[in-house]
């Protein structure tokens, strides 16, 4: 193994530190001498009400909850938005999305969202000396503007933004092309069957959804209904790389199995793998091994496939001896939905299981269960496991981590709207930030300061057209109290004017930059 500068064990983080505030009782181990590993593993659309180490009772989650009574598990941590493409936009780049134009939910030939230019976190770990990988869903491009051509070496690709290998869902399961893109190239695709997508008509002839229902297997309940991949009417069209198309029941194992090659290969160096499971977004395909285990339909199984990814994460470590040294994040990378667009039965089979625990809203919103999500860190050599209820917000990781890293931020153009919260994130201290902001579908921004949470006003629509979730937009201020009233529903505005002028002009202020 490399052996780096002592320097190493006297970086602000690198001392074993107390559990949220309390003095730690272990010394010091060599480990600490290394540089950490990290893997950060972002579910998608996973409520904090959806596992058992969040209080949920009709579902277990073994693995996640072990990684999380090992570690830092957080329970006021938050998404910057609620959806998935400006989330990891946020966590990669350290800039709120809402700064740049592009950075909507993504289709499955949108050009690379992040600037090559940008300094991204998986470059910040390369200049480290870290192997660098990004695994599973993407959600963030590829390709140049005007359309990713499938049929040739893609660029740019993640490789041109910090990380040295990828292996990626381009966008998401229920998004055409369904291929998986290795190093820039679409894995199994024979080049006499070239791959032609479309978000705007209809190319080829395969059938669709609407013209041609008899076909599916898995009903849409909203849009879902352009080319049938699987017996999955998708959204978007494509024909052709028929070789090249996932299994849907296999993408779990697929993308597991790529996570844990990245593991072992860079075993003997310090190494920042991107994991991004598809897991528990629609169409919610679960392997035979977890099809019907959970009683809850589809979308309580894949939650199973999810927890048993992350066992296999934490196995492989084990098995390599690397555990100890390695700071595993767990999160989700924006709200739960429950009928998210295919007739799968979420809803009809809930059974009492609350995804939102006793939030309002979801995915979309602008309301608590939009960007509250489950968040854990785990890193034996360097945290006391505790319960940290600060206020955390994933823009912040990145600033964290750098000073973890001992690793400057400049010019300050690099993740510049990422704070060091490296305490909060090691669960040394429970402080947490000053103030969070986070976004909704339609950018309506929301500030949560202390107790207080502000929703700044908004024409957009209040609810969203097809999932019928509640959008958090008002034309009125909206402000809430969310340590008396989690469930924001009581808008005190109009009672409290001082405290509305006061997070109005700090949330003027952020946008100001
Ligand atoms: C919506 C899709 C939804 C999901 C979402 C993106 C419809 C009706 N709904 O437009 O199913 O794909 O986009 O989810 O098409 S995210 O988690 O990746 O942001
Ligand atoms: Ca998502």
């Amino acid at each position: 193994m490399k052996q780096f500068s002592p320097l190493w064990s006297l970086l602000p983080g690198a001392a074993l530190i107390a559990g949220c505030g309390n003095p730690s009782k272990k010394e010091a181990t060599d480990h600490t001498r290394q540089k950490p590993n990290v893997i950060y593993l972002i579910a998608d659309d996973l409520g904090i009400g959806d596992l058992s180490c969040y209080g949920a009772t009709k579902i277990s989650t073994p693995n996640i909850d072990r990684l999380a009574g090992q570690g830092v598990q957080f329970t006021n941590a938050y998404a910057t938005s609620s959806t998935s493409t400006p989330s990891r936009f946020g966590l990669l780049t350290g800039m709120y999305p809402w700064r740049q134009e592009n950075t909507g939910i993504a289709p499955g030939n949108s050009e690379l969202i992040i600037d090559t230019a940008c300094v991204t976190m998986a470059d910040m770990f390369k200049a480290e000396g870290y192997a660098t990988g990004a695994v599973g869903k993407w959600h963030l491009g590829l390709g140049p503007k005007g359309g990713t051509d499938f049929n040739h070496l893609i660029k740019p690709n993640t490789q041109d933004i910090g990380f040295d290998y990828e292996y990626i869902i381009p966008a998401t399961v229920d998004r055409v092309p369904c291929v998986f893109v290795e190093n820039g190239h679409v894995v199994g695709l024979d080049p006499n069957d070239p791959i032609t997508v479309n978000y705007n008509h209809k190319v080829g002839d395969w059938p669709t959804g609407l013209e041609n229902p008899e076909f599916v297997k898995l009903k849409p309940s909203q849009g879902h209904n352009n080319t049938i991949v699987n017996g999955i009417p998708r959204i978007g069209w494509m024909t052709g790389g028929k070789s090249a198309l996932w299994v849907d029941e296999d993408i779990a194992d697929v993308i597991t199995g790529k996570a844990k090659d990245f593991i072992i290969k860079h075993k003997d160096e310090p190494f920042f793998m991107y994991m991004g499971t598809q897991d528990v977004h629609v169409p919610r395909v679960p392997h035979a091994r977890f099809a019907g285990k959970s009683g809850m339909g589809t979308r309580g199984d894949v939650i199973l496939q999810l927890d048993w990814t992350v066992g296999e994460i934490m196995n492989t470590l084990d098995s390599l001896n690397l555990a100890d040294n390695t700071i595993f994040v767990f999160c989700s990378d924006n709200g739960p939905v429950i009928d998210d667009g295919y007739q799968d039965q979420a809803l009809e089979l809930l059974n009492g299981h609350t995804p939102m625990k006793q939030y309002r809203g979801g995915k979309y919103s602008a309301y608590e269960a939009g960007t509250r999500i489950p968040f854990i860190v785990r890193w034996p050599a360097g945290i006391q496991p505790c319960k940290q209820q600060a206020l955390f917000s994933m823009i912040d990781v990145y600033a964290s981590l750098a000073a973890l890293l001992n690793h400057p931020l400049t010019p300050a153009t690099v993740a510049p709207d990422s704070r060091d919260q490296l305490a909060t994130f090691l669960g040394k201290d429970n402080t947490g930030c000053d103030y969070i902001v986070q976004q909704n579908l339609n950018n309506t921004l929301s500030i949560i300061q202390g107790t207080w949470k502000y929703i700044e006003p908004s024409d957009k629509p209040a609810i969203e057209h097809w999932t019928k979730m509640e959008l958090g937009n008002d034309p009125k201020p909206q402000l809430y109290n969310i340590s008396i009233d989690p469930s924001e529903k009581d808008n005190v505005a109009a009672a409290h004017p001082e405290m509305v002028k006061e997070l109005s002009a700090l949330l003027e202020q952020v946008k100001a930059g």
